[in-house]
């Protein structure tokens, strides 16, 4: 519409305004009146309202619907959601073809109903279900409505709304988030249906799948077990999967008429979820969300592998698959034995399962598996089918053509599939094959560790071999190595073989005449330890072995020169990634929480497991080593105790740490505990989620550190816009949120607020309950260290990220 005829139209409708007085607080409109800006509808019940508003801080004017007898402004449906009016002329009339138009004196005609065709007597009517509808007068209170808000969702999805297709005329109803709680313009989040040839429902990120509700397709699945997906769903809700000739929707229903429900798409959290309005507390509770855990993150285990949260990996290759990477599980699994189509394949049948995505699917809804199983045989491309109905012992076949993804293994009911092998596969005994993906990348702490854990916080006793890696043989012998062998090892301690310097010395890379590669630590000349002491010490540290701390394999004393060899870790230390911008993008999510995860369980080892209990006092990035396969391995731990004190709880002079990651009272009093491991902890975790050193951070808007940086974003509730952006694609929010919470728990000022090791890894199982964190502790400043103490020495000045150790510091 040009500028010219909307102004005419301005001037016609300020005309009807002038003639038809409009009575605020009907819920109904008609062709002779209009609503203004600061004047409503009320629907019958005055549930809802429909007017013009400013979302959050912002000035830009919406039409929307709200609920109107509720003290918590919650705006439901917007109109206009990205043409926003300038200004409080809004007007809202029927035109004279009947169409609902909003306009504005500044921005002209910012939104209409469109109408496919003309309406004769339309009125507009606000419903109490929250729908605004244009009907023909002349129809009555029929359910015929010409238009419906109902059928264009923004972000909240209300009792009786449908969300899919209408397959009749083609119009698709979507959800979108808003971009913040300022803006109501649709943001990168949404959900539908996919019209797959078996339509399923989607959560997007962009235009990546984030999750997928399988469970919401099947009527009969949901009658059978109260969830539409894998969990629990609060029985107060009741949801349907609507799919005929004519539509394709889900839709919900709340049971008990008089509470007041919702469902939105959250931006902030990249989840779906329900609420319901509590009358005592006049809040909205959040009821239910999805995705609920790891296995709901879209096609977690790659193809071919299925996801179980009770299990730990959480994935597993199915029956008759290998995974296909050591590394990661993401890249799934492949075939035993490949099919072999020609000379009859057979099919496996796995139960209890969310069937893989449909994206190539094929179903006809009146075979039976009969005819289907003969349907998949014929196409090679099919590789597995099962039942599109399931009510009544089955009927309906649906076939997968291609590779299978995102299979979740569900807790009580789920779905037959049968999955086509190699007829050499199909004989084989079930039991006899449970391949997971390997053992070494067991990445993932959820239930196992969490429960190891909980029996050993539960059981203090009871330490010693708890942990299955804890082997301490009593008849171990060190090796001792001679310094010619590792003087050639390493070409004389070439500057072409050092990998690096710390606190306690050079780092030099070698290789033994067997070709066994080892990492040399030669010792700095201060240890004031004697040669037996120094002995006795190593041989004790090397019986700690456990996968996720760097093996010490022998040492090396030619009279002042104390050596230490190790395993070489062929990809260096976790810094060596992070910090960096190319580098980082190696480490996606999935392999940073493995990361984070592996450190945990052997700082819990070194806390303990191990006979010892050591504190490490020098966790930081540059201290965790990455073997070939990105497992994190725990260096230097022990040398704080070889090299420094004697104690291993209490108060030190010596303080030995790393500025950025010592915790207060250890900087300040050199009082070291496993609380102060754990302040490490956070730190690292901060680091990890972040790209970002705590030392020499620094944010343009506020002159905050790392955790202050951490700590506002949480307190603004935003605690997701930490992350590293380019993590956003890979990463599962609920897992990003947990290592938050309990990074901002670890590095508490007070070390009684901060959790021991055994409950970070329940919490990052998901398994322990979070207390609040409150503002954190100070973390130390070089600045003031100095002028606390005169006696810091920084032993080797060379990077900022240098271990340092605090002679008599106090
Ligand atoms: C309001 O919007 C109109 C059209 O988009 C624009 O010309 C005008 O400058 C805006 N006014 C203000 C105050 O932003
Ligand atoms: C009424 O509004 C619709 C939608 O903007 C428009 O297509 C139609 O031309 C308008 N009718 C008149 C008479 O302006
Ligand atoms: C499709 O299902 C809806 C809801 O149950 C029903 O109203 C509609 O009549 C059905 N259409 C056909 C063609 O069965
Ligand atoms: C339905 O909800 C209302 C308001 O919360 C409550 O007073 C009433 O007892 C509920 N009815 C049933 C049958 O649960
Ligand atoms: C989205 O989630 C955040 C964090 O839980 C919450 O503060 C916010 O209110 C939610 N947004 C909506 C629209 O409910
Ligand atoms: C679906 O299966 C039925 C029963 O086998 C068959 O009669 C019908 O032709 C099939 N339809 C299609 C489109 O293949
Ligand atoms: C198998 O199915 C795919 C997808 O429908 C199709 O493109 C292909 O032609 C089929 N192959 C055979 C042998 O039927
Ligand atoms: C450590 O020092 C603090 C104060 O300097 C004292 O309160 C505490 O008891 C000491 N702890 C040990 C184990 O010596
Ligand atoms: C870092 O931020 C925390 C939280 O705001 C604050 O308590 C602490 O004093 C800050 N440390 C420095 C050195 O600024
Ligand atoms: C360190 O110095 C600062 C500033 O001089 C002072 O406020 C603080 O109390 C001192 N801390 C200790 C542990 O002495
Ligand atoms: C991410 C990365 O650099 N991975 C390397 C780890 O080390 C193995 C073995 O040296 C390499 O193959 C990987 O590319």
């Amino acid at each position: 519409m040009d500028i010219l005829s909307s102004f005419f139209l301005l001037i016609h409708i300020t005309s009807l305004v002038l003639l038809s007085g409009f009575s605020d607080g009907t819920d109904l409109l008609s062709s002779t009146q209009s609503v203004s800006d600061g004047r409503s509808l009320v629907s019958k019940s005055g549930i809802f309202e429909l007017g013009f508003f400013s979302p959050g801080s912002s000035n830009n004017r919406y039409l929307g619907i709200w609920y109107k007898n509720i003290p918590v402004p919650t705006v439901v449906w917007v109109a206009n959601r990205g043409e926003p009016i300038n200004d409080s002329s809004g007007l809202l009339m029927i035109n004279s073809t009947g169409d609902l138009v909003l306009l504005s004196q500044s921005n002209g005609v910012v939104w209409s109903s469109n109408l496919k065709k003309e309406a004769r007597n339309p009125i507009v009517q606000l419903l109490d279900s929250g729908n605004l509808v244009i009907r023909d007068e002349r129809d009555g209170n029929s359910e015929t409505f010409l238009w419906q808000s109902f059928d264009y969702p923004t972000d909240t999805i209300l009792p009786g709304m449908k969300i899919g297709w209408d397959l009749k005329t083609g119009h698709e109803r979507q959800l979108s988030a808003w971009k913040s709680s300022d803006d109501p313009t649709p943001g990168d989040f949404t959900m539908g249906v996919a019209l797959y040839n078996f339509p399923d429902t989607f959560a997007w990120k962009g235009s990546k799948k984030h999750f997928r509700s399988d469970g919401l397709r099947y009527s009969g699945a949901r009658e059978s077990r109260s969830s539409p997906f894998q969990y629990s769903f609060p029985s107060m809700f009741e949801l349907n999967f609507v799919w005929n000739e004519t539509e394709v929707y889900n839709i919900f229903y709340v049971k008990n008429k008089s509470v007041m429900a919702r469902s939105i798409l959250n931006q902030t959290t990249y989840q779906s979820e329900f609420y319901i309005w509590n009358e005592e507390t006049s809040t909205w509770m959040l009821n239910w969300y999805m995705p609920r855990d790891i296995c709901d993150t879209y096609g977690y285990c790659g193809a071919y592998g299925k996801c179980d949260n009770t299990e730990s990996p959480p994935c597993e290759c199915l029956r008759g698959f290998k995974p296909k990477s050591p590394l990661y599980w993401a890249q799934g699994c492949e075939r035993n034995k490949p099919i072999d189509c020609q000379n009859g394949d057979g099919f496996i049948k796995f139960d209890g399962l969310k069937l893989p995505d449909t994206t190539r699917s094929w179903v006809n809804k009146s075979m039976n598996l009969k005819e289907c199983r003969d349907k998949c045989l014929q196409n090679c491309s099919c590789m597995a089918f099962a039942n599109t109905d399931i009510r009544g012992g089955g009927s309906g076949c649906a076939i997968w053509l291609g590779d299978l993804i995102d299979i979740t293994q569900l807790k009580s009911s789920g779905q037959d599939l049968y999955i086509r092998m190699s007829s050499s596969e199909t004989g084989t005994k079930y039991e006899s094959i449970k391949v997971k993906i390997t053992v070494p990348i067991a990445i993932f702490i959820v239930a196992g560790l969490s429960l190891l854990s909980y029996y050993i916080c539960r059981s203090h006793a009871k330490v010693k071999g708890t942990n299955n890696e804890g082997q301490e043989e009593e008849g171990m012998e060190l090796q001792t190595f001679d310094i010619a062998v590792i003087a050639k090892a390493t070409n004389d301690f070439s500057n072409d073989n050092k990998l690096g310097e710390g606190g306690f010395g050079s780092v030099y890379r070698g290789n033994l005449l067997d070709g066994q590669e080892i990492a040399v630590k030669r010792l700095s000349r201060s240890s004031r330890q004697g040669l037996n002491e120094f002995k006795t010490e190593v041989k004790l540290i090397a019986k700690l072995q456990h996968r996720n701390l760097v093996k010490l394999l022998g040492c090396c004393i030619c009279g002042e020169e104390k050596m230490l060899v190790y395993e070489y870790m062929p990809n260096k230390s976790l810094d060596f990634f992070i910090f960096d911008k190319t580098r980082s993008k190696l480490l996606d999510w999935p392999i940073r929480f493995h990361i984070i995860c592996g450190v945990v369980r052997g700082l819990l080892y070194l806390h303990q497991d191990s006979r010892l209990r050591i504190v490490h006092r020098d966790l930081k990035s540059s201290n965790v080593l990455l073997d070939s396969v990105m497992n994190p391995k725990i260096s230097d731990f022990g040398l704080a105790r070889t090299f420094g004190g004697d104690q291993t709880e209490g108060n030190t002079s010596r303080v030995v740490g790393t500025y950025g990651y010592m915790a207060p009272e250890y900087a300040f009093d050199g009082q070291f505990s496993l609380k102060s491991d754990v302040f490490s902890f956070g730190i690292l975790v901060l680091e990890i989620i972040t790209g970002k050193r705590n030392r020499g951070f620094y944010q343009p808007n506020h002159g905050y550190n790392l955790t202050g940086h951490a700590w506002t974003l949480w307190k603004e509730g935003r605690p997701l816009d930490l992350i590293d952006s380019f993590l956003q694609e890979s990463c599962a929010p609920s897992e990003v949120l947990r290592c938050i919470h309990i990074a901002l728990l670890c590095v508490q000022q007070n070390p009684d607020d901060r959790p021991y090791v055994c409950s970070v890894a329940l919490m990052l199982g998901g398994e322990n309950p979070f207390s609040q964190p409150k503002e954190p502790g100070f973390f130390m400043e070089k600045k003031t260290l100095e002028t606390n103490s005169s006696a810091i020495k920084l032993e080797s000045p060379a990077t900022n990220d240098i271990s340092i150790s605090v002679l008599e510091g106090r």
